[in-house]
């Protein structure tokens, strides 16, 4: 297994976010790096995600994934271990990431090698969404368990992404989560938002998942857009 590859990263309090955010993004574009920006309360399951994705997409894309925690290199550890490559981002306790740190983590790749940065963001389904991390498109992963008010308690996050995935549908027998009514309240939050069902564990829906990521990835890398 790969070493841990550990970066500590710092938010400049004196930058302007969105500016740094539009030059990134623009910057990973000319590269011809799509930097995807999966969000999710903790647990929800953005490690499992990344690991069914890499295994839909990983003979197709070169995939390689930026690990933000507040303090631990448990999921990076977890990534090598099935041999993705993945750098840890160490936030030193804050629970969000800003474009800045984004920029710092990706010293930690070369960008030329990878075609598809998966950033997994701080499990916290609030602060990470009120900043621009320079991501192509991001993503907010909710699953069965944690209830289908979520878009109700936190709009900001369900109002900025581009596609929200339900995870963990194989709970859906044993809980009371109404997908119609979650639906329609991330379409009145977000009506251009995609909304994807799956589950990690048993892998039902993870192919429309990485067709809608396959799709993204060759609109963003077509010559004019
Ligand atoms: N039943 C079921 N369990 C799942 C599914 N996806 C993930 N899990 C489990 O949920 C737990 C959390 O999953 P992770 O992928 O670690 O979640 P995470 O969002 O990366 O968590 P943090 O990094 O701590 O924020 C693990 O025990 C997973 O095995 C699913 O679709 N169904
Ligand atoms: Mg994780
Ligand atoms: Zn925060």
């Amino acid at each position: 297994m790969e070493d841990v590859k550990l970066i500590e990263v710092k938010e400049d309090v004196l930058a302007d976010n969105t500016q740094a955010a539009r030059a990134l993004r623009e910057r990973l574009r000319r590269e011809g790096t799509f930097l995807l920006n999966l969000m999710s309360s903790p647990g929800a399951g953005k490690t499992s995600l990344i690991e069914r994705t890499v295994s839909a997409l990983g003979g197709e894309l070169r995939v390689a994934v930026l690990e933000a925690d507040i303090d631990s290199t448990v999921d990076t550890e977890r990534l090598l271990g099935r041999g993705i490559h993945a750098v840890q981002l160490h936030t030193g306790g804050l629970c969000h990431l800003d474009a800045a740190m984004v920029e710092q983590g990706l010293c930690g790749l070369d960008l030329a090698a990878w075609d598809l940065v998966i950033l997994e963001n701080v499990g916290n389904l609030v602060c990470p969404a009120e900043f621009d991390t320079g991501a192509a498109r991001s993503a907010a992963v909710l699953s069965v368990p944690e209830g289908d008010d979520k878009p109700l308690k936190y709009p900001l996050m369900f109002r900025t992404v581009d596609v929200v995935v339900i995870n963990k549908t194989d709970y859906l027998e044993l809980a009371d989560f109404d997908r119609a009514a979650f639906r329609e309240r991330v379409r009145r939050l977000n009506p251009r938002a995609e909304v994807l069902e799956l589950s990690c564990r048993t892998g039902d829906g993870v192919e429309a998942w990485a067709g809608w990521l396959r799709r993204e990835v060759a609109a963003l890398s077509r010559p004019g857009v």
